[in-house]
């Protein structure tokens, strides 16, 4: 069967070798028809059903209801679907044998430079272009300098460090699908996904199903069913209770069948991590009891728990831990029952810990007055119909970002005004009850110039409801540079929140340096919140800095950095990565009503 990613991957490289071929020029159109091509991918991407399910039920009319698909585009995907193959992509590949597919993962590096690469000196892939760098053979190209070619070089190692990890973003929905076929099946008790995916990892090696069977038969068959799947690829091994495959988008997937009664502590094994697993096997030694995949045994070698989780950790005198938090980093310590004098609030980080219902708003959400794709209106009526949310704030890009058409002084005011009409609006047809109290705040995505000042005057940003602020350019300031930037928008009174701290982009670019202890230090004596992105190539702050922020109170919130209502769904990684990083419900501030929140802000 086709797989969403795979179709995505399509698209995308279209969208790519059109950026190349296309001349501007000669080809004014070219642009909107790259533009079309990455939204499609995106949205093929973020789908939470099988494009080749959706053709199976409604052939070419159920494509062209995917956001961003048009006939053009969903005739394509169909010819995909049907054949397997694409002939306008075929044909654009002819015309260019670069291995595009490499070069996406090396910010920075573009059509532009991958073509004169090519035509200079026949650069076709990843390995090509890092023999010539480190031959110096690059920095003679016009336009290039021995500094590009060490910046190469750079890119490419950090590349290489990334190592074919995925984002759970993008692997998110094929592995929950997978999962929840797993637990329809027959004979199967119960399904789960372990590994880094159960501990929301921000990227994935490779995928962990434990599935728990009553007899030998039914393990065969689920074995049976698992190699079998549409998305495998090829089978990489098979046992009587386990098996590797790889699948279509290229990664790899594990089955592992155990006895109901060895179910619990197979979860606790291969949930991991590693370390906190040896870290739980050393605390069953010091009680005379042994831990593994099959449960806790004693010195008779009976078994003492092991059907259950929870059961493992109970005996090991341990409060259950959360998935997230099990990587050997100050957990166990915290979930000890038998500690004594330990404060309560410690304790309560455990049960206290942000859930995955919690969140009442989202903070940064982009309309198509700026790079967004739907009105405000619609972005609005999704977020509370969809996703149940109570509040979004509108926070578009501002002036300085041309790229994404940032609104001015007059453009933001008129769009507060908007906002408060939509407000009046929505109110009369509020009818929904869980949501009645639905409202759009209005703000802004403030972009910080090169000096920290801001391109907004405050007292137009003084008429919004909340304001946000990030850094969208000078990437290579030096550490103090930066953090000095930062730290001029979190102490000006006008700002809130400061949106991605720390700019990286996940396996693509390592943001920009900044000193993460002086801008916390700052958060807090500022009251300024710092912001979790939840899209899943930014995720954000990572957790060791959202868990150096909540030591510290400073308050956070997780926004989705939606452009599209779908992307309301990426609010969940958010959340997980606030879990790893040991943050309660109440550090968050947007798991409290618009009204709680906007009493709470500088
Ligand atoms: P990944 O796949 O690289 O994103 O990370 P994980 O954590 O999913 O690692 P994976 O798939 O190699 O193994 C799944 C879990 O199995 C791992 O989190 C802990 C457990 N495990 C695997 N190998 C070992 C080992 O050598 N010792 C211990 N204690 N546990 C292991
Ligand atoms: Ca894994
Ligand atoms: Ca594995
Ligand atoms: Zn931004």
């Amino acid at each position: 069967m086709s797989t969403n990613s795979e179709a995505a991957k399509i698209f995308r490289e279209i969208a790519f070798i059109l950026q190349i071929l296309e001349d501007k020029k000669s080809e004014p159109n070219a642009i909107f028809k790259i533009r079309s091509y990455n939204r499609a991918a995106d949205e093929i991407q973020n789908l939470s059903s099988n494009i080749g399910e959706i053709y199976k039920e409604e052939k070419l009319k159920g494509l062209l209801k995917i956001p961003s698909i048009g006939k053009a585009i969903g005739t394509k995907l169909e010819e995909y679907i049907t054949t397997g193959k694409i002939h306008y992509y075929d044909e654009l590949k002819e015309k260019l044998p670069i291995d595009i597919n490499q070069f996406f993962g090396l910010e920075g590096i573009g059509p532009k430079t991958i073509k004169t690469l090519y035509d200079n000196i026949g650069i076709k892939n990843i390995s090509d272009l890092e023999k010539a760098a480190l031959e110096g053979k690059i920095r003679n190209i016009p336009g290039f300098s021995e500094k590009k070619e060490e910046l190469i070089l750079k890119k490419i190692q950090f590349f290489r460090k990334g190592g074919g990890r995925r984002l759970i973003g993008e692997v998110y929905p094929l592995v929950r699908r997978i999962e929840k076929r797993l637990s329809g099946n027959n004979g199967v008790k119960q399904a789960v996904v372990v590994g880094s995916f159960r501990r929301m990892k921000e990227t994935i090696g490779d995928i962990d199903y434990l599935v728990s069977v009553i007899s030998e038969k039914d393990g065969n068959n689920i074995i049976d069913y698992f190699v079998n799947m549409a998305e495998v690829k090829e089978v990489s091994g098979r046992g009587p209770s386990k098996a590797f495959v790889k699948l279509n988008n290229g990664i790899d997937a594990d089955l592992l069948v155990v006895p109901e009664e060895s179910f619990g502590a197979a979860m606790q094994y291969f949930t991991g991590s590693k370390e906190h697993g040896i870290a739980m096997r050393k605390i069953a030694i010091s009680k005379g009891l042994r831990l593994n995949e099959w449960g806790v045994f004693d010195k008779q070698n009976q078994r003492v728990a092991g059907k259950t989780e929870e059961g493992v950790y109970k005996i090991l005198g341990l409060e259950w831990i959360p998935p997230e938090m099990r990587e050997n980093r100050g957990e166990i310590e915290l979930a000890k029952m038998e500690k004594n004098g330990m404060e309560k609030e410690e304790r309560s980080r455990l049960r206290q810990l942000i859930a995955y219902d919690d969140l009442k708003g989202d903070l940064q959400v982009h309309s198509n007055n700026t790079d967004g794709t739907m009105s405000i209106e619609e972005m609005a009526l999704n977020a509370r119909d969809k996703f149940e949310l109570s509040y979004i704030a509108i926070s578009d890009h501002t002036k300085s970002l041309r790229l994404a058409n940032g609104l001015d002084e007059k453009q933001l005011l008129n769009q507060a005004n908007t906002i408060a009409e939509l407000n009046d609006k929505i109110k009369i047809n509020n009818n929904n009850n869980k949501n009645k109290n639905f409202r759009i705040l209005s703000s802004a995505e403030v972009n910080i110039l090169k000096d920290g000042s801001l391109d907004i005057s405050n007292n137009v940003l003084d008429k919004l409801d909340i304001v946000g602020a990030a850094i969208h350019s000078h990437f290579s300031l030096p550490i103090e540079l930066q953090t000095a930037r930062l730290i001029n928008a979190a102490q000006n009174p006008s700002i809130d929140i400061i949106f991605h701290p720390t700019g990286r982009i996940i396996n693509r670019r390592e943001g920009y340096p900044v000193n993460i202890s002086k801008l916390i230090e700052v958060a807090n004596e500022s009251n300024t919140i710092l912001e979790i992105d939840a899209y899943y190539d930014r995720l954000d702050l990572k957790d060791e800095y959202i868990r150096m922020a909540v030591e510290n109170n400073v308050k956070l919130v997780i926004d989705s950095d939606a452009h599209h209502p779908l992307h309301y769904a990426f609010l969940l990684f958010g959340i997980g990565q606030a879990r790893r990083g040991w943050a309660k419900k109440y550090d968050i501030l947007n798991t409290l009503s618009a009204i709680e929140l906007l009493d709470n802000l500088k």
